[in-house]
């Protein structure tokens, strides 16, 4: 008998700390996010950039870009950096990194253990192809620089690598790809025209094909046009078409991303007269099938430039696009600019913004959202008033009416109350059930382990106190008869 009541004390005892251990862990860690629009530069003296801006796996945000740290500089006073900021864009580490060139990273992707960046390092004229492995703590562990190329886009490829790039061949370009097995080339396809410079911008790997997009500048007559091809695994051409040959005008930069068997590309281009002289840079963006059959092109242009070289898809199908605009209406002339359309090319959403006061300008380079809707983005700011690209910067974009962690956007999307809290009702806010994988419409679909309001935390206490009632209960029962055995011998 005593036995049993020692066995259910213990029992009790047992489940009050598990209890309290859930509460702890669950209610102390759970903070709703906030309603913020915050801005973080980072840089000195010198110039400092930021090209791209990716998640890892850690929940941490990378930025990568190169630093100056001199004002008037010199050869070999560019070093690759590195930054990871948290989702409040506190720093977390960052690290800077040079062969003793100019070097510069430009676009990252994460593997199982280590995070592979690429880019480039440039010694006069000389180019070479930067490879970068960067452990969890952002240490470099492994490093590479391939002699006579640049690398622009970097993919996983099963447990190896695709870089996309150039490479020089007497002078002349080639599209470059590399597959790589750590810093091993494993193997590299080249493909280009001979009569023209050839570079790849992006790669990316979908269902057992290689898809890229590039440019290619003909010897002859300068000619630029963009490029973009499917290959098959071993590097045989597919398909291939170029795009707007009837153009002339300088190609800046291209993008590849799929998403739902269709392929999104932005181009940063010139626009020119019939003469030849330039109007504007403007930017397009175009979806294809997969089988490279134009679906529908959208074009952002402004009187000066418009750039809308970052590309984002998100997973509601939501294609966002930042860039810079330089526009003589606006004040200061250089913005951020921000897009959004939907699967079918309609803008949904066209601002400029200018996060920093005073004369600076605001380039924007890259963008990525996260699962509640916030958006960050990642660029460079400039000095006006000199023309000098000063610092980097990470901004974090959504307005959250309700503070429950879900921008108004994403609400809408999710089909939650953008004014409500718990839209369910079930004692967890939208924003925790969308982080913790719960249907924020479900009040029977709950987190099962994290607490978070007053409701909850009142139901804690009170069963808490019941709990604790019955262990008295149980154990002045046990002394009592503990006493009569006592007293009975
Ligand atoms: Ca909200
Ligand atoms: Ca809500
Ligand atoms: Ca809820
Ligand atoms: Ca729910």
């Amino acid at each position: 008998m005593l036995r049993r009541r020692l066995l259910l004390v213990s029992l009790i005892v047992c489940i009050l700390g598990l209890y309290v251990f859930i509460y702890v862990v669950g209610v102390f860690k759970v903070k709703n996010a906030e309603e913020v629009v915050s801005v973080r530069t980072f840089g000195g003296g010198g110039e400092d950039v930021f090209y791209y801006v990716f998640p890892t796996t850690r929940g941490e945000l990378l930025a990568l870009g190169y630093t100056k740290s001199e004002e008037f500089v010199v050869d070999g006073d560019a070093d690759a950096l590195i930054v990871s900021f948290d989702k409040e864009l506190n720093i977390r580490y960052w690290r800077t990194f040079s062969i003793g060139l100019d070097e510069a990273l430009f676009r990252a992707t994460q593997l199982k253990d280590y995070i592979c960046a690429v880019g480039w390092a440039v010694d006069g004229s000389d180019y070479y192809g930067l490879i970068v492995f960067v452990n969890k703590n952002g240490n470099i562990v492994s490093k590479r620089a391939i002699p006579s190329s640049t690398f622009m886009d970097v993919e996983p490829f099963g447990e190896k690598l695709l870089v996309a790039g150039s490479i020089s061949v007497r002078g002349d370009a080639d599209f470059f790809l590399v597959i790589l097995n750590g810093v091993v080339i494993e193997r590299n396809i080249t493909f280009g025209f001979g009569d023209s410079k050839d570079i790849l911008y992006s790669v990316y790997y979908y269902c057992g094909s290689i898809y890229c997009v590039g440019k290619r500048i003909r010897t002859s007559d300068l000619k630029q046009e963009v490029f973009i091809a499917k290959l098959s695994e071993e590097g045989a051409i597919l398909w291939n078409r170029t795009l707007r040959e009837d153009y002339w005008g300088r190609i800046g930069y291209s993008d590849l991303i799929i998403y739902e068997d269709r392929i999104y590309i932005s181009i940063l281009r010139e626009r020119l007269t019939e003469e030849g002289n330039l109007i504007c840079w403007e930017s397009d963006i175009a979806c294809f099938d997969l089988q490279g059959n134009a679906l529908w092109n959208k074009t952002f242009s402004s009187n000066v430039e418009l750039n809308a070289i970052g590309m984002y898809i998100d997973k509601f199908g939501i294609i966002y696009l930042a860039g810079e605009i330089i526009n003589f209406d606006l004040n200061p002339i250089q913005q951020l600019f921000l897009a959004k359309l939907d699967e079918n090319g309609t803008v949904i959403y066209n601002e400029t913004l200018a996060p920093f006061e005073g004369n600076i300008g605001t380039i924007g380079s890259s963008i990525y959202i996260d699962e509640c809707g916030f958006m960050y983005i990642v660029g460079s700011n400039v000095d006006l008033n000199i023309g000098r690209i000063e610092d980097a910067f990470i901004l974090k974009l959504g307005k959250d009416t309700d503070n429950d962690g879900i921008t108004d956007f994403y609400e809408e999307l999710y089909g939650t109350d953008p004014t409500k809290i718990d839209t369910d009702g079930d004692g967890f806010s939208d924003g925790i059930e969308v982080i913790q994988g719960t249907n924020p419409l479900d009040p029977n679909d709950y987190p099962s382990t994290r607490l978070e309001n007053e409701k909850q935390f009142l139901l804690v206490i009170i069963i808490g106190v019941v709990l604790v009632s019955i262990l008295l209960l149980v154990l002045r029962k046990s002394i009592l008869r503990i006493s009569s055995i006592k007293r009975d011998v």
